[in-house]
């Protein structure tokens, strides 16, 4: 089998004005759309990073996948990204939002061409592409629900504003009405809080809300992404003691694997044995050693969309494994392709202690790509489809419109700073630690 042709789908889908410590979401975020196919006919898709950097890298890749064999995929990740051990710790990280990291632009584009060509693999050989990648061993994942603090509206510009399900919501007693609406639509059944946007003192009492609302057996983490100083990562940990424990954790409370060894040394010494996860200080595999052998990190969050795909993500959960630490996934802005990847690596991965983050939620129905509409969860999870391949097809005139909205709109980047200053404050900067 050959492949004979890959054609990429730049979009945009609306996206709620959404805080977090980089700044706030622009009214569309950008995806593209990578479609493979094979001499016989056969095709793959997959979902990825949008803008000219991701688009570009993958353009680049064409010639050399055309006539390349979709199974032999091994190879094409050694070329890209060289022997693992000379992949560089993920420091920029700290500073950059998740897909405009120069250190893994490789692994990203590697990872949407693998998961384009297990769709089609799964397609030729009638499986889905958990049993092609090994076999599940779950039928269905669990996802948490996912809290942001956000301004008014639903995401959309001018005419072509969509609705908003949440409203404001910049208070503790807001993030507890998200959170219900939330959970009353999907049924989660563990929560993520995005913080570092509010005065720490508020996303504590927002925590704590949120567990006297939902008790003690459901799940509470947040992820202030580095706003805190090592200090009030300390303090924050102290006062949440007892909401974070019973499955919850602490993410990214601040920058770098040193700082989070420190945090959490002065925190166990106070009996305190919360576990710190990352998805900013661990980004490749030589960062979770480090992290390991310090004590920095207990959980890491995987995310094939930028470890270099299904199979890295496996190879990171054996890892993980080995060195005693939990594993949980990231998410950003996406549709449902990116979903049913996500949901297909995670099913075939058996050291996953956590629910996975999914930014679902804050898209719109109106942009899914996938025919058929949106995905369904029940009680908080997607099922594996009896279907081959990641189990969607596509919905053309969808895609299309996906692909006008991209036209239509002058950015090409995300940049959470810019749009924070255009729409809140003129003088916002990202100031890390800001508390
Ligand atoms: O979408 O603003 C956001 C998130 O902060 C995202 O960029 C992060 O990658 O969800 C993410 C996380 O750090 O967990
Ligand atoms: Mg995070």
């Amino acid at each position: 089998m050959k492949i004979s042709s890959v054609t990429l789908h730049p979009i945009a889908i609306a996206d709620p004005p959404l805080r977090s410590s980089y700044g706030l979401h622009a009214p569309f975020a950008l995806r593209t759309i990578v479609e493979i196919k094979s001499d016989d006919g056969i095709t793959g898709f997959s979902e990825t990073y949008g803008g000219d950097g991701p688009l570009g890298a993958l353009e680049a890749m064409k010639p050399r996948l055309l006539g390349m064999n979709p199974f032999r995929l091994a190879g094409l990740f050694q070329s890209l990204t060289g022997s693992s051990s000379d992949v560089p710790g993920g420091h920029s990280q700290t500073w950059l939002v998740p897909g405009e990291n120069p250190l893994d632009l490789h692994t990203r584009t590697f990872a949407a061409i693998e998961i384009a060509c297990l769709d089609l693999i799964g397609k030729a050989v009638n499986q889905p592409v958990c049993e092609v990648i090994g076999g599940r061993v779950r039928d269905e994942v669990c996802f948490s629900a996912y809290l942001f603090y956000k301004h008014g509206g639903g995401g959309g510009i001018g005419s072509d504003k969509y609705d908003d399900e949440y409203g404001e919501v910049l208070d503790p007693a807001a993030t507890v009405r998200e959170a219900r609406q939330m959970i009353k639509q999907y049924g989660f059944r563990e929560i993520k809080l995005k913080g570092g946007v509010l005065e720490p003192s508020l996303e504590i009492e927002s925590i704590r809300q949120l567990r006297q609302a939902f008790g003690e057996y459901v799940p509470l983490r947040i992820d202030p992404n580095c706003a805190w100083s090592m200090d009030t990562s300390v303090e924050v940990g102290r006062a949440l003691q007892h909401e974070l424990s019973h499955g919850g954790y602490l993410e990214d409370p601040c920058a770098g694997l040193d700082g989070m060894a420190e945090a959490r040394r002065r925190l166990t010494s106070d009996g305190i044995h919360t576990p710190f996860a990352s998805n900013v200080a661990v980004t490749s595999f030589p960062d979770v050693v480090q992290a390991a052998k310090y004590d920095s990190v207990q959980i890491v969050l995987s995310d094939p969309h930028y470890w270099g795909g299904m199979r890295q993500l496996q190879f990171l959960s054996h890892l993980c494994g080995t060195l005693g630490m939990g594993l949980s996934m990231h998410s950003n802005s996406h549709l449902g392709i990116s979903l049913m990847a996500m949901t297909h690596v995670a099913a075939a991965c058996p050291n996953l202690t956590y629910a996975c983050d999914t930014h679902y939620p804050w898209q719109s129905a109106r942009d899914e790509v996938v025919e058929g509409g949106r995905i369904k969860f029940h009680n908080g999870a997607v099922a594996i489809p009896d279907k081959p391949g990641l189990g969607i097809s596509i919905d053309w005139d969808q895609l299309a419109r996906g692909r006008e909205r991209y036209e239509k709109i002058p950015y090409r980047k995300r940049d959470d700073q810019a749009e924070m200053r255009q729409h809140v404050d003129p003088n916002w900067k990202r100031v890390l630690p800001r508390w």
